[in-house]
Order: structure tokens, then C-alpha cells, then sequence
């Protein structure tokens, strides 16, 4: 038999380092706060440690924009600390990964300051340098060489005056893309991968790695009325990418051994693009993270215009993934990240049924097949938080947009109300620990104020309270440890037209389970044959009669009830 790996198993916790947890008091996390706070890890039962870029880094995108790959920035500590930290983890049996942010740089990184300086510097290929389209001035509007928005707002190119030449920016005009098609640029990015696996780092989650391969004669695309379109069917999962990924395979991974795993976050992948990225035997990445369910509630306006999610198009995704990437690949699994709203707040019910919906949420996640991602305070049911206006925010991409949106006559109040429901901030709040001051993160004045509501969301109370959220995912956690049901077992979608109750069986041999979830507000019957079944795990702590197994018609879920049941 085909010994499946380790990672199967596996659960991921994110770790936002400037958010986890203070040690020094100056308002933002470091590692010592980190290796401090690991005991909550072990206690939820995670394996993997997935540590967000703590790099040196000017901040522009909180430490996506890299100036030293082979340092850890001051605000976070040392390379001492670091080394502390992953020894602490290994000592309690989990394995750590780093963010490998390697799209691009910081422009204060020594290699774009050598590329900027002059036309013949030997890095000047390292990075995207192309004259003003001809027929216009430089500098000036329309005069980009093409014309791709950035993810961040506005053209993805910006100028340069030094050698009056722009320079491409999939994201920020501070963080310059690297130009992949150089051979030395892979190097120097493998030659760093390698000195952190020399260190001790068991992987790396690789940054936007499906946008590292561009289409070298950079087409213009249809654009909008500010004069810039999507440009990413020229950059995303590009002509080169599965070269780059097996070579940075052969180069780096080849021969090492150890818990290692490498995941690719990928916006935009399809999943027949995915199963080639991960199909064991082509050797490039262990799995995607895919973005196609945190894009289903994007409106017309893109994703600061949001819709409420339809449910069935959020199971008509998720199915196909689970589907197609069946026997040949494997995925991600998370609802939250960095970059993501709150998912209680933005799918659930953040008042009434703040606990049911968390538990809810969390529960149909977990029992998919792939490696369920958990980021920090999802484990509690931490919320998005109250921003007043927009001097309050902090990220960059909420910065920008409202900047561009507002100088293009938007009203204020309508793109605060796209910011508020979906800006990056409300991930990036202190994680929330006790009731005391600041939540307990600093002793100092945090950088993004604590949630006020962390007087009764916290992980010392949900500590001592069994039926908390943190139990829930404890638990969830704990299934996946024990049943080899939820690792390997086939999925089928149940109830696919339901436009509220999201239902389906995992079986594996002789062994099922079924998650039969009500994800609304409302009381809902669900028509599952449920008999002969064993109630796991419900997200309700008391059962009601009616809402259980013995139905004949199936259960009538009372609101955010979901329960996970095995049937043997
Ligand atoms: O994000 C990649 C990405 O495509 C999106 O998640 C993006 O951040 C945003 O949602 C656009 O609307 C990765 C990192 O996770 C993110 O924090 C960085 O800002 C970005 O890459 C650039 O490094």
C-alpha cells in the first residue's frame, strides 16, 4: 500500500507575528511573544506552525515587501529569537514553516537599488525595467508599458526617474516583481531557500508563487474606464511556472529529509492547473492554497463591492475542488488568513449566533479532504472590528483603494462600507488572550487597537468553558488526528440545490461520516438518511428533540445547527 505523507494528517496554524503576540512592549508582536505563547498551540493540537514574513522589511505590506531575505526584522527580534523560536517548536513535536515571499522585493532591497541605478548595472535584469510606451511622455497618465491594474489599485507600473524607465508592481509601487526569466535571479532565491532549510525550517508557504512566470511580450488587456484591466491571464500560472517549480524542487528540496511540506498560494489556480502543481509524481509543490470560495461573494465591483455568498455556489466550488483533486493532488483548506474578513463576521453571525455560526463554519471546513488552515483567533471566533473612518485602518490595500476610489468621485461612506466588511484589518487586530488591557497582547499601545469585544471573546475564558469555540476546534482537530475517515475518505456532496443547509458524506471502507450543517438563521429540515448514526460533534451543546438522527424525514436543524456523525 502507498504510504500516504505525513501532512495528510496535518493541521496548519497561522501565526501573524506582528498580531500574536507582544513581548517587549512597543505595541507590536515579535517571537519572543511567539515562543511564549506556543502552549496554546499544543493545547489546540496543531502541527505545523506557518509563520507570516518576519524578514527585515521597510512594512508597506507589514513584511510582504522583503529587504533583507536573510535577517529578522528589529521589530520582531533577531535571528537569536528565531532561532529560539524553532527550537521550541520542534521541542513540542510541531514543525515550522516560513513565508517565502520571492514575487517580488522591497524597492529598498539592495537588488532593486542596484537595478534602479543604472541601465547597465548587472541586476538591472532582475527586475521588470521598460521604457514609457512609445508615443508618450513618461511619467505621464496612459504612458505605462501596459496597461495591468495592480493588485493594490492603480497601474502596475510605476516610473523611475533615475533612468527614466517604469518598473513592474503586480502589488504595491514598493514592492518591485522579480524578473524569473533571469537564471541567476532563481538562484539567489534558491541558493536563500536553501540557508533557511540549513537553519532548520521545515518549508515554506510560497507568496503569489503561480505569478512568478509572466508572458514575456506583457500584452495589453481590455480595460475599464480608469484605463486599466486584469492582466493576470499574463501573469497568472504564466508559460514557465511548473519549469520554475520543478527546478526550485530539484534545487532545494531534492534529497533533504524531515517533515518538509511546501504549499503554494496561488490566486487565481483552476483546479486543472492545481493538479498539476501538486500531482506527487511531477515533484513541484505538496498543495495549493486556491482563492475560488473567498471570491464567490465579490460583487460587481470587485471585492470591496461584496454579495451575500450563495450557498450553492460556495458547494458547487468546493465539490469540484473536492472532485477533481480526488486522487491526484490535494488542497487547502481555510476560511480565514491575513487577507480574509473575519469568517464568523462575514459568512456567519457575529451577534445572536455568534458561537453556533463559528462552531458551524468551522465544523463543514474541517471535514472536507485537504489541510485545514487555522489563523490565529479563528480558533476563539474572533470578529472584524469596529473602524470609525478610515484613518483608523493600516493595510495598504485598503489605504490605496480608498485613496483611488474617492479621487475618482466615489462617495466616502459607500467605500468605507466595501472596507469595513472586507479590508485586511479586520484579520490583523491583536489576538485576543484575556479580558485584561489590550487584550492582553501588549503592555504598550497596540499598533491596530485590540477588538473591544475581547472583555468576553478570549482565550482564557474559552479555556474554561467546554462548549467554547476554541473546544469546537480542539476537537475538529482531534478527528482528524484519529480517523483516517477524515484524511483519505471519498466526498459526496448531499442536498447541492439547498440554499442553507450544506450536507455531506465522507467514506472510507466500511466507515462514514456525514455533516449534515445549517448555515442560517433560520430552523431547516434536512432530508438526510441519518439512520444508524452516531452523533461526533454538534455545534449546539444540548440536543433538542426533533434536530437529531432519529427523524425519519432527516433533522430539523435548529439555526447554525451542524452536526458531524459517523455511521458505521
Ligand atoms: O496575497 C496574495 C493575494 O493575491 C491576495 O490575498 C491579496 O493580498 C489581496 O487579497 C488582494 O485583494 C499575498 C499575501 O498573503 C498578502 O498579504 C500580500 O499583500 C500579497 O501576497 C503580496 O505579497
Amino acid at each position: 500500500a502507498v504510504v500516504s505523507p505525513w501532512w495528510r494528517s496535518a493541521v496548519v496554524y497561522q501565526v501573524y507575528p506582528r498580531s500574536f503576540a507582544d513581548s517587549d512592549g512597543d505595541g507590536v508582536g515579535d517571537l519572543r511573544g511567539v515562543t511564549a505563547h506556543l502552549d496554546h498551540l499544543v493545547r489546540l493540537g496543531v502541527d505545523v506552525v506557518w509563520l507570516s514574513p518576519v524578514y527585515r522589511s521597510p512594512g508597506a505590506d507589514n513584511g510582504y515587501d522583503i529587504s533583507d531575505y536573510q535577517d529578522v526584522d528589529p521589530t520582531f527580534g533577531t535571528l537569536e529569537d528565531f532561532d529560539e523560536l524553532l527550537a521550541a517548536v520542534h521541542a513540542r513535536g510541531m514543525t515550522l514553516l516560513m513565508d517565502l515571499v520571492v514575487n517580488h522585493t522591497s524597492d529598498e532591497h539592495p537588488w532593486f537599488v542596484e537595478s534602479r541605478s543604472s541601465t547597465d548595472n548587472p541586476k538591472r535584469d532582475w527586475y521588470w525595467w521598460r521604457p514609457a510606451r512609445s508615443g508618450y511622455v513618461g511619467g505621464a497618465p496612459g504612458a505605462e508599458p501596459t496597461n495591468w491594474a495592480s493588485f493594490f489599485s492603480g497601474p502596475s507600473w510605476s516610473w523611475d526617474e533615475v533612468t527614466g524607465e517604469y518598473y513592474l508592481h503586480l502589488f504595491d509601487r514598493k514592492q518591485p516583481d522579480l524578473n524569473w526569466e533571469n537564471p541567476q535571479v532563481r538562484e539567489a532565491v534558491f541558493a536563500m531557500m536553501r540557508w533557511w532549510l540549513d537553519r532548520g525550517v521545515d518549508g515554506f508557504r510560497m507568496d503569489v508563487i503561480n505569478l512568478v512566470s509572466k508572458d514575456t511580450s506583457l500584452p495589453d488587456v481590455v480595460a475599464g474606464p480608469d484605463g486599466l484591466g486584469d492582466g493576470s491571464a499574463h501573469y497568472a500560472n504564466g508559460p514557465r511556472v511548473h519549469e520554475f517549480l520543478a527546478q526550485m524542487h530539484r534545487e532545494v528540496f531534492a534529497g533533504r529529509s524531515g517533515r518538509l511540506l511546501t504549499v503554494g498560494e496561488m490566486p487565481g489556480v483552476t483546479w486543472q492547473e492545481a493538479v498539476l502543481f501538486t500531482d506527487p509524481a511531477r515533484r513541484e509543490v505538496d498543495m495549493v492554497f486556491q482563492f475560488e470560495h473567498v471570491g464567490l461573494d465579490h460583487g460587481p465591483g470587485g471585492k470591496f463591492d461584496p454579495v451575500p455568498l450563495d450557498l450553492r455556489a460556495l458547494k458547487e466550488s468546493f465539490g469540484r475542488w473536492q472532485r477533481e483533486l480526488g486522487s491526484r493532488g490535494w488542497n487547502s483548506l481555510y476560511w480565514d488568513n491575513h487577507d480574509q474578513p473575519r469568517v464568523v463576521s462575514r459568512f456567519g453571525d457575529d451577534g445572536a449566533f455568534w458561537r453556533e455560526s463559528a462552531k458551524a463554519w468551522a465544523s463543514v471546513l474541517h471535514l472536507h479532504r485537504g489541510t485545514p488552515y487555522v489563523y490565529q483567533g479563528e480558533e476563539l471566533g474572533m470578529t472584524n472590528a469596529p473602524f470609525a473612518d478610515i484613518g483608523a485602518m493600516r493595510d495598504v490595500e485598503s489605504l490605496n483603494h480608498y485613496r483611488r476610489a474617492v479621487a475618482q468621485g466615489a462617495d466616502p461612506e459607500v467605500v468605507m462600507r466595501g472596507l469595513r466588511a472586507m479590508g485586511r484589518d479586520n484579520a490583523r487586530t491583536p489576538m485576543q488572550w484575556d479580558a485584561g488591557p489590550h487584550a492582553g497582547f501588549s503592555s504598550g499601545t497596540p499598533w491596530l487597537p485590540a477588538n473591544p469585544n475581547h472583555g468576553w471573546l478570549n482565550a482564557q475564558a474559552q479555556y474554561e468553558d467546554p462548549d467554547s469555540v476554541f473546544h469546537h476546534y480542539r476537537r475538529l482537530v482531534e478527528l482528524r488526528h484519529t480517523m483516517a475517515v477524515v484524511r483519505e475518505g471519498d466526498f459526496t456532496m448531499l442536498l447541492p440545490q439547498d440554499e442553507q443547509v450544506y450536507a455531506f458524506v465522507r467514506a472510507l471502507g466500511r466507515e462514514r461520516v456525514v455533516v449534515v450543517a445549517n448555515l442560517g438563521g433560520s430552523p431547516r429540515r434536512a432530508e438526510v438518511d441519518l439512520t444508524g448514526a452516531r452523533l461526533l460533534l454538534s455545534s449546539y451543546a444540548v440536543a433538542e428533540p426533533g434536530s437529531g438522527p432519529e427523524q425519519p424525514g432527516g433533522p430539523l436543524l435548529r439555526p447554525w445547527q451542524a452536526d458531524v456523525y459517523l455511521v458505521v
